[in-house]
């Protein structure tokens, strides 16, 4: 099944997420239509709580060196903490729920996260480049978080300014 996306300004992206308790039947279709729906909206990362979920999930899922997104490739991450951050990166970062806006964003280069797979096994990973970005960029989502936030001062403005005209032209659309 696939879920429609929460798109900045919804009030719902901010909550707080919770963690999951249960490895059971009902995660792993959950963990499934997460995948489905990141896959249709052509993205590369998702948290539950972007489909109005507010459980500790999250799916990363980048393109490998051909550019093909490969599901063997794909990562469930459930209730995930950051042990270690270290170095500093900025990257160009997107996200569907603010979607055609995009920013340079500076984040850890390399962390070291702890989380479970969906049978409930515990993982731990050394993440550097993309996916520590990834990680890190879903992970605030869990928290009520998105990108903008982290932007300056006056791209901020300069953002919220655009988001309004859009927002308004869509609704004159419709
Ligand atoms: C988070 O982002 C991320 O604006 C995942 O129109 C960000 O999947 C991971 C998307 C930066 C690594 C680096 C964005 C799709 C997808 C859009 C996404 C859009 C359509 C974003
Ligand atoms: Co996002």
């Amino acid at each position: 099944m696939i879920y429609d996306i929460l798109v900045y300004p919804d009030k719902r992206l901010r909550k707080t997420s919770d963690d999951v308790k249960e490895f059971d039947e009902k995660l792993h279709t959950l963990l499934d239509d997460m995948y489905e729906t990141m896959i249709a909206k052509e993205g590369i990362g998702l948290a539950a709580i972007q489909i109005g979920i507010a459980k500790n999930i999250l799916i990363i899922n980048l393109a490998d060196d051909d550019e093909i997104q490969k599901k063997e490739d794909l990562l469930e991450v459930i209730n995930p903490k950051i042990t270690h951050l270290e170095g500093t990166e900025v990257y160009q970062e997107g996200c569907l729920s603010v979607p055609g806006y995009y920013e340079d964003i500076q984040r850890a280069k390399s962390i070291t996260v702890e989380y479970f797979d969906r049978f409930g096994n515990k993982v731990v990973q050394n993440l550097d480049g993309l996916l520590s970005i990834a990680m890190q960029h879903e992970m605030d989502h869990l928290k009520g978080h998105l990108f903008i936030e982290k932007l300056s001062y006056l791209k901020r403005k300069k953002f919220e300014k655009e988001w309004k005209k859009r927002l308004k032209s869509e609704m004159d659309k419709k």
